[in-house]
């Protein structure tokens, strides 16, 4: 892989879960020396700090079918403005979490960019495709695929208004799917978008899986690839300390397979992990497990 100019973004948010304490993402991630690991695979890395991010405790929840959407929808918006800057400096974003619904912002900030080229790969063991009717928790972090791709209820989606566009449903590729809401299956199935449940890695293997996500969003005119990785993707076994945990997940090296795979395909053009959860965690391996995440994305290499 080339040497990148990656910027570093932290969004310490846990607003859109209802458990505390994915706001500590961003530090527990630098704390596991994200910087130093990706200056030794050979990249220019400058870290532009956190956002301003409330307190859950200085806030009400308001909607409970939306809680804590009256200070999330700021914080997308000025998450979009930040990851605009960075691409139009030509910078790889590089985005710490902080819970699933920053996705909205990020994301946002590369179709403001004018990325139409742009195809997602959503590493998660939930499809975070709920809205408000559907959601059996009103917590925004199982909402941001809604938003992104503007499949929703007209209550969640007047939330997106800013968004310059939606993703085509046809630029999204989910792996690791194991724990999805019954009403939020019915419309994933309907919504058009590329989904690979744990059932389908187990039987085709997940560099299978990886190389045909790929191929298929390359067959759909993708050609800059971001990386939305929510750690509760991997086994709880590897990475206890996540927001949502679930059995069942990808061990430590189907994870950095997929990564690895996603490094060889030379279309990485952004990242982001999220749901990091030092307070649930032994020590601090979840971070330390997304820092080597990271650096296989980015082309670390065995040999
Ligand atoms: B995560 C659940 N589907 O909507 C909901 O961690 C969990 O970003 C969402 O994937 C998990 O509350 C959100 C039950
Ligand atoms: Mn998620
Ligand atoms: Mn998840
Ligand atoms: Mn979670």
């Amino acid at each position: 892989m080339d040497a990148l100019e990656v910027g570093i973004l932290g969004v310490p948010m846990d607003l859109g879960s209802s458990r505390r304490g994915t706001d500590m993402g961003p530090s527990a991630i630098r704390y596991a020396r994200l910087t130093e690991v990706l200056r030794q695979v050979g990249h220019q890395v400058r870290d532009f700090g956190n956002l301003d991010v409330p307190v859950a405790e200085s806030l009400d929840a308001g909607n409970p079918r939306l809680k804590h959407i009256e200070a999330i929808e700021p914080v997308w918006r000025v998450l979009a403005d930040r990851v605009a800057r960075l691409a139009g400096e030509r910078r790889v974003p590089l985005v710490l979490g902080g819970d699933h619904s920053l996705a909205v912002g990020s994301i946002g900030g590369l179709l403001a960019a004018g990325w139409d080229d742009l195809g997602v790969l959503w590493f998660d063991a939930h499809a975070d495709f709920n809205d408000t009717a559907t959601t059996p928790s009103g917590n925004v972090h199982g909402m941001p695929v809604a938003c992104i791709v503007g499949q929703g209820s007209a209550e969640l989606l007047a939330h997106t208004r800013w968004l310059p566009r939606y993703l085509p449903a046809e630029r999204l590729v989910m792996i690791g799917l194991r724990d999805v809401d019954p009403g939020e299956r019915e419309k994933l199935r309907e919504s058009g978008i590329m989904t690979y449940t744990m059932q389908q890695i187990d039987e085709l293997g997940i560099a299978e899986v990886t190389r045909r996500a790929l191929q298929y969003l390359h067959g759909r005119g993708a050609r800059r690839l971001y990386v939305s990785f929510d750690m509760d993707v991997v086994d709880p076994d590897v990475a206890p300390g996540v927001g949502t945990p679930v059995v069942g997940g990808l061990t430590y090296r189907e994870s950095h397979l997929a990564m690895e795979i996603v490094a060889e395909s030379g279309l990485l053009a952004g990242m982001e992990v999220v749901e990091v959860n030092p307070i649930r965690d032994v020590l601090n391996r979840t971070a330390e497990v997304a820092v080597a995440l990271v650096a296989s994305a980015f082309g670390k290499r065995i040999l």
